[in-house]
């Protein structure tokens, strides 16, 4: 929750966005102002009244359009290449959306199914922007999501491949990072690699485990889809997949952060965030922060290395054995470290530190996860024993009224035990896990189809990172369709999607250069300093968060472009990775 200081940075902050006004637009046609954009003679004139995903549609899902206002008669649907008049539809009902403050109508667009690029027209409102329908609509937004941590690349120069060439930045963070004294060590260590955590040059083992065990998934239970997708980056490693390629950059930085004695330590930051500069202008003394008392390792810290390690061990083996056999070791190096140690928290930062705290003073979910993947990796009677005797404790198992984050990783253990065909799991125990997966599946099918713009966040969900909430649920309910399949789970983790890319108040794609029109002014360091006048490529920002009380705004409204924002308009690893899996999910086949 909302500390002090973040409570004046917040109130400062809502100062400095009321008074300024650059809201801006990446789409050709959009002002400040919806309302002053609808023109009743020029009804070919875009109207944020009207609010589709501005991606698109995949052929069978059940597609939603949004409308905002009054109409004097059917919505027309029309070609974009011909304008051709394909459907005429009528719209739903009014409905007050609360979270939003909205009046909205459905326009239910289901039966415009044939591929191609469409848009709407509302008598006397205006047009929508384009979208597509097709089964392969989202490869491009794929592939630009996963662009987003080739940029975030640290130790490195990097520059984005294809037509974001002009995306690029020198090495940065390479010189030996220094043992703070939180860590009761002395000297230094060589850290380089990893990515960026955020909009800050941060490099944090807690977070980096939800994003790495997300992706990881990701790729694991789409891998068909994925192993071929070109990220066009830099280096090529044999025959190992862009996908895999791209999340070793990650993996081989968290190894490095554990120690010899199998303990993982929780951060590399400098002292302080540093300004709006370039990632290889940051010259402040990169530090190893530990938790400030014996054994100065953290509990969380060690079981994220763990699970995701055990992940990697999987999914690594077919192209590159020794690697996963070094990731194996590492997990099981990790674990007899757990056994050992008891629970060591990173509680606050310590003195003198004000960078990403990600704290948390409870392990209970990290160790079940490690425990859950190491299990799932070697099928060992050890690991299985912890998971069985341990699970029950989590009540509920996945309906917490939050999905999954950093903070709370047990969902991850049980979905993955859930998911898991290998011989030795529990029958019973795997039963139960599925139907409590599938019973908060089907509440929050019910709550998606309850709201307005079908978004299955609660009121009290629009927190720091709404957006990643709203990505972790549809995440829960691809998940659920791995256990059963059933056509509401796919077409409300769809919502998901669509949601994020556009089908919202606002009009706006949250994923920087994807839609019409999205986020100008990302919190984030590199897209600030560079010259480059457009952020970089494929971020998901944060998104509404109601947390600061003096914003009077709805709910769901509370969210300004603005570089500052921190709170609402910031980018992070952990947030783009369940959009990662959304996109994943919604991919075709190869035939
Ligand atoms: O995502 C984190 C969010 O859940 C917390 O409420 C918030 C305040 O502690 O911190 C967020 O994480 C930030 C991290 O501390 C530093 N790098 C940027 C992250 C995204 O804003
Ligand atoms: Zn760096």
């Amino acid at each position: 929750m909302i500390k002090p200081f973040e409570a004046i940075l917040l109130f400062a902050l809502i100062f400095v966005s009321s008074s300024s006004s650059d809201f801006v637009c990446a789409g050709s046609s959009t002002t400040e102002e919806p309302e002053h954009q609808d023109t009743k003679e020029n009804n070919r004139q875009y109207s944020d009244h009207i609010k589709v995903c501005q991606v698109g549609y995949l052929v069978d899902e059940t597609k939603i359009a949004i409308l905002t206002s009054e109409t004097q008669g059917n919505v027309v649907v029309h070609n974009s290449d011909s304008d051709e008049i394909v459907a005429s539809l009528p719209v739903g009902a009014i409905s007050l959306d609360s979270d939003t403050g909205d009046s909205t109508r459905v326009i239910d667009l289901t039966e415009v199914s044939k591929p191609g690029r469409y848009y709407l027209m509302v008598p006397g409102v205006g047009r929508s922007f384009d979208f597509s329908v097709g089964n392969d609509v989202f490869s491009r937004t794929f592939q630009l999501s996963m662009f987003f941590y080739t940029g975030q690349r640290c130790g490195t120069a990097v520059r984005l491949g294809g037509e974001f060439g002009n995306y690029r930045h020198a090495e940065c963070h390479v010189s030996e990072a220094h043992f703070d004294v939180s860590t009761g060590r002395t000297g230094k260590r060589s850290l380089a690699g990893g990515w960026h955590d955020a909009g800050d040059f941060g490099r944090y083992s807690i977070n980096s485990g939800i994003s790495m065990g997300t992706l990881l998934w990701a790729y694991e239970l789409n891998s068909e889809k994925l192993r071929d997708v070109d990220l066009m980056l830099p280096e090529k490693t044999g025959s190992l997949p862009d996908m895999l390629t791209e999340i070793r950059w990650n993996l081989d930085w968290m190894l490095k952060m554990q120690d010899e004695s199998g303990g993982v330590w929780h951060k590399a930051t400098t002292a302080k965030f540093p300004g709006s500069i370039l990632p290889e202008s940051d010259s402040a003394r990169m530090l190893i922060v530990g938790s400030g008392e014996a054994p100065y390792l953290t509990t969380q810290a060690t079981c994220n290395l763990v699970a995701v390690a055990a992940i990697a061990a999987r999914v690594y083996r077919p192209f590159d054995p020794d690697y996963a056999n070094r990731c194996l070791s590492a997990a099981r190096l990790g674990w007899a470290w757990l056994e050992k140690s008891p629970d060591s928290h990173f509680r606050a930062n310590p003195k003198g530190i004000e960078t990403g705290a990600y704290e948390d003073d409870d392990a209970s979910d990290e160790r079940l996860w490690a425990a859950a993947e190491l299990f799932r990796t070697t099928g060992d009677a050890n690991y299985h024993e912890y998971f069985l005797s341990n699970f029950r404790r989590f009540q509920p198992m996945f309906n917490s009224g939050f999905p999954h984050e950093w903070r709370k990783v047990h969902a991850l253990a049980l979905y993955g035990y859930a998911l898991e065909s290998r011989k030795e799991v529990d029958p019973k125990a795997q039963q139960v896990i599925r139907q409590e997966a599938l019973t908060a599946a089907d509440e929050i099918v019910a709550r998606v189809l309850k709201n307005d713009y079908r978004v299955p966040l609660k009121t009290d969900n629009y927190i720091w990172g709404s957006n990643a909430l709203v990505a972790n649920y549809g995440m829960m309910l691809r998940l659920a369709n791995r256990i059963s399949p059933k056509r509401e789970y796919v077409d409300a983790a769809q919502d998901s999607l669509h949601y994020l890319l556009g089908r919202n108040t606002f009009n706006t794609s949250f994923v920087t250069h994807v839609g019409s029109r999205w986020p100008m002014n990302p919190h984030h360091r590199p897209s600030e300093a560079d010259d480059v006048q457009e952020p970089w490529p494929g971020m998901l920002i944060g998104g509404p968060n109601a947390q600061n009380t003096n914003d009077k705004r709805p709910p769901a409204r509370q969210w300004d472009d603005v570089k500052q924002s921190f709170t609402t308009n910031e980018v992070a690893i952990n947030w783009n990775a369940p959009l990662v899996f959304l996109l994943a999910e919604a991919l075709p086949n190869p035939n």
